[in-house]
């Protein structure tokens, strides 16, 4: 076992960037899972920062904040830019996919039945922008010229976008080509393929 332990609900949910993020790393992780009838007793929420999961644990330091975590693992695998400007670019795009991440849980979890048809005809306005950004960096990533904790975050927020709308990315080619370089990169490919990935679902309400 590797020096991590995540603990959270058996869903993808919060935790899909950062366990995609320490697979491509090489990091080995233990997994706690939360079944709700025993976070309902309230005990383990007691414990949390915010009341809240996903909970990080890194040797004998413990986090929360799912953002946080992967800033975290950033400094900890140098995916967080080459120097300050760098790194507040990464900061820059991965407040940007939150922004992106928080509409996308807003349908699922609360208008997924009226409203999902307008998220996916008003997506292009927001997947313009990474698009842009992108086109623009040249190299394949967000920022410099390899992966950064954004780019682990945009990625599984695009995955998660293409189950919603297979066809979504047809007409951004350059996070077309990011989300198929990023998937055949052999240490995320083999999570990807993975039972333990593919048994989770994407959101804790079985919508997607
Ligand atoms: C839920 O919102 O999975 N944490 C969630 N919910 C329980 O009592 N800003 C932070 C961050 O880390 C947001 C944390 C996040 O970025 S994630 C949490 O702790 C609480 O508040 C979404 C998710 N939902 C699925 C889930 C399983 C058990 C509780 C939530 C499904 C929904 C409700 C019951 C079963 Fe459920």
């Amino acid at each position: 076992m590797g020096r991590y332990t995540i603990t959270y609900f058996g869903v993808r949910g919060r935790c899909g960037a950062m366990r995609i993020m320490m697979a491509d790393q090489g990091q080995e992780w233990k997994e706690i899972v939360v079944d709700f009838a025993d976070w309902m007793k309230g005990d383990l929420k007691a414990t949390c920062v915010f009341g809240q999961l996903p909970k990080l644990e890194d040797g004998g330091f413990a986090l929360y904040q799912s953002n946080a975590i992967l800033r975290h693992l950033g400094r900890n695998h140098d995916a967080y830019g080459k120097d300050g400007k760098e790194a507040a670019l990464i900061d820059m795009m991965c407040d940007g996919v939150e922004d992106l991440r928080l509409k996308y849980v807003k349908m699922i979890y609360q208008e997924y039945d009226t409203g999902k048809d307008v998220y996916i005809k008003d997506l292009p306005n927001h997947l313009d922008k990474f698009e842009a950004v992108m086109a623009k960096n040249k190299t394949g990533f967000l920022v410099g010229d390899k992966p950064s904790f954004a780019d682990y975050s945009l990625f599984e927020v695009l995955l998660n976008h293409l189950v919603l709308c297979s066809s979504c990315l047809d007409t951004f080619p350059s996070l077309k080509s990011f989300v198929e370089k990023m998937s055949a990169r052999p240490k995320i490919k083999t999570f990807l393929d993975s039972e333990a990935y593919k048994q989770l679902p994407i959101n804790g309400n079985g919508k997607q």
